[in-house]
């Protein structure tokens, strides 16, 4: 553990949207670690995601994105693991040193970037912005993650092994508003237990739910 932890000379500027799971993720972290940051919110249905000055942040033109003196970063999972090792005052609790609970943490980092965003978070926009794709499938896809999770959250309280890591914080948010995508949660208790235990942690601030999302919770 490192005796002390580092701070940010300036507020670390998080480009973002607040209904954004992804950008949530980081949100959450820069809360639990007790770090200054300003939010400067992008309207992504006004397309600022995409202006040359925005691109030039990101070229793939999505948030979140960071500003951290003279460090731009890019990726929620990226800009995690950039927090940690910067600012945690103890990394190792959040990114396990050891071969296996570091690929553990890495693999659910592939689950946020695949079955999790392919998923609920595709449901929930669906849901949030009424797109023209299949919402059938992306809500089985969705139940087909949530079936794993579940029978994994029953062997162990946390997703990389006993203790919470960056594994959970990267996939709290879109598991947790899942039902806004019309994708309910009521058959997995054990997800439900672990949303609750992310939830306790000290830091911990929620994602705002949004009207739209709370109108399909309610159907679901
Ligand atoms: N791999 C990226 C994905 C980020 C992402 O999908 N962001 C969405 C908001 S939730 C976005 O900016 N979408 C706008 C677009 O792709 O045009 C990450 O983890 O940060």
């Amino acid at each position: 553990m490192n005796a002390i932890a580092a701070r940010p000379a300036q507020p670390i500027k998080l480009y973002g949207s607040a209904i954004s799971g992804h950008v949530h993720r980081v949100r959450l972290f820069l809360s639990m670690l007790g770090l200054p940051f300003e939010v400067i919110e992008l309207d992504l249905k006004q397309r600022a995601h995409r202006t040359p000055e925005f691109l030039a942040r990101n070229p793939f033109g999505q948030v979140p994105v960071i500003e951290d003196g003279e460090t731009t970063l890019a990726d929620s999972n990226a800009i995690l693991v950039y927090l940690n090792e910067r600012y945690s005052p103890d990394p190792a609790r959040w990114m396990p040193r050891d071969p296996v609970g570091a690929a553990r943490v890495q693999r659910w980092f592939s689950v946020a970037a695949g079955p999790l965003a392919y998923g609920p978070a595709a449901a929930r926009v669906m849901a949030l912005f009424g797109l023209a794709a299949d919402p059938a499938e992306t809500v089985t896809r969705s139940h087909a993650l949530l079936a794993v999770m579940e029978i994994h959250l029953g062997q162990q309280p946390f997703l990389a092994g006993p203790a919470a890591t960056l594994a959970d914080i990267a996939n709290y948010a879109y598991v947790a508003h899942a039902p806004e995508g019309r994708v309910s949660l009521d058959a997995y208790p054990q997800v439900r237990a672990w949303l609750a235990r992310v939830e306790a942690l000290p830091g911990f601030v929620p994602m705002v739910r949004t009207p739209v999302g709370l109108a399909a919770a309610a159907e679901s």
